[in-house]
């Protein structure tokens, strides 16, 4: 339960531990396993002083938060902000940041448009161009595994699977950079990353609307069922919104984080090798491992219980995705890269009503492309530094400079 103090902050119940972590800090993103194992031991539920939340790091309770969505709701946002309070920065996501039952409606078109189906038809041409790349790639030998791969890749295959016209594709990064540093605090990050932000609203907004997408591909898709009555014509450009808000930097750093882990462990990618059919796996392990979507936060509508502690209505709790997908109350070795791993029921796609409604377009990027490395790399040395990208959400590197050899 959360009380007034003389002040007139809100501060945690005294039982609750507060910890003066702060999670959207440069250090803590250098290297948040020492936090992340701080958090977890100090108790199933804490409290963060910094930022005055609750916080969830073990993998128990953030299941539960995840998968009692009216108690922990997402309409008031998920990330710091509080919407009952303060102003989006941008109209609210009709999914991300909705309840049911309007969460429902619009999870359903996402879910048709990204379905299995949909999925067996751009099977074969992100096979196709994961295997160019990594061919381009072995020709070059020697280049940066996070413009030249990571982001070039996706950018290859997805842009194209929405049916985005070519000009502007430059603001998509950077739009979904700017998506992902709101959710946290207002710190530098975010500030600066919404001072930034007009020409790649600008962008997004014009991109959404229908006559800008190409038949056939997922925008379409969406507002093809405007016309079906399942959504409102002012609903459509929304849903495009959110593919190119999620489905872009999100996959760059889940590949990212695959290639990172592949050339850190070499006997992971001499397994991959072995048995190219790990690919799939390959990739659910590195989500797990390095949770490309670190965090997410959610409300509660009431006064509940959480970690054997009664907290109050109008609560943020905060959401420790890559904590509970290393916490070793849950897996074995947790801190290991192991390919061979059953990864699923990680939570690095969240879990519940609102996981990941792109996964399988995730999954099919990873795979075709870990599938191709696998038949025709045989080595990936890191060759020069290793540099971090900080976002407040998003965990990933800015370089990754590496040489392969084939097979
Ligand atoms: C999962 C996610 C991340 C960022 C934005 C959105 C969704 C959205 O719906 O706009």
């Amino acid at each position: 339960m959360s009380v007034l103090t003389e002040s007139g902050l809100r501060a945690a119940d005294a039982s609750v531990p507060g910890l003066d972590v702060d999670p959207f800090a440069i250090e803590f993103f250098d290297d948040p396993y020492p936090a992340h194992a701080r958090l977890r031991d100090a108790g199933p539920l804490v409290y963060l002083d910094k930022w005055s939340v609750y916080g969830v790091a073990r993998y128990a309770e953030v299941h539960a938060v995840l998968n009692d969505p009216m108690t922990f709701c997402s309409s008031r946002g998920v990330g710091l902000s509080d919407f009952a309070k303060e102003e989006p920065w941008r109209p609210q996501s009709i999914i991300l940041e909705a309840d049911p039952p309007a969460h429902t409606r619009a999870r359903a078109v996402l879910s048709h448009v990204l379905s299995p189906t949909a999925m067996k038809h751009l099977r074969d041409r992100f096979a196709a161009a994961a295997a160019a790349k990594v061919d381009e790639l072995l020709a070059r030998k020697s280049f940066d595994a996070i413009a030249d791969l990571a982001e070039a890749y996706p950018m290859s295959v997805f842009p194209d699977a929405l049916g985005l016209k070519a000009e502007g594709r430059e603001h998509l990064l950077p739009y979904a950079g700017l998506v992902f540093n709101a959710f946290g605090p207002p710190n530098q990050l975010r500030q600066d990353a919404i001072e930034r932000s007009a020409p790649h609203q600008a962008y997004v907004a014009e991109q959404c609307q229908r006559e800008n997408l190409a038949p056939g591909g997922f925008g379409a898709c969406i507002h093809a069922r405007v016309d079906s009555g399942d959504i409102t014509a002012e609903e459509a450009p929304l849903l495009v919104r959110s593919l190119l808000s999620a489905g872009i930097d999100t996959t760059v750093n889940g590949l990212g984080a695959a290639i990172y882990c592949l050339a850190r462990f070499p006997e992971q990618l001499a397994r991959l090798r072995r048995d190219p059919s790990l690919a799939r796996n390959a990739f659910e392990e590195a989500v797990r491992f390095e949770s490309p979507v670190q965090t997410f936060f959610r409300t509660t509508t009431r006064e509940v219980e959480l970690g054997g502690h009664r907290i109050g209505e109008g609560e943020k709790v905060l959401m420790f995705l890559g904590s509970a997908n290393r916490d070793p109350r849950r897996w074995d070795n947790p801190d290991d890269y192991d390919i061979t791993r059953r990864a699923s029921g990680h939570v690095g796609f969240g879990s519940g009503i609102h996981m990941c409604v792109g996964q399988l377009v995730a999954r099919l990027e990873g795979e075709t492309f870990l599938s191709a490395l696998a038949r025709k790399v045989a080595s990936i040395d890191i060759t020069g530094p290793v540099k971090r990208r900080y976002n407040n959400t998003l965990r990933g590197l800015e370089n990754l400079p590496i040489t392969i050899t084939a097979a």
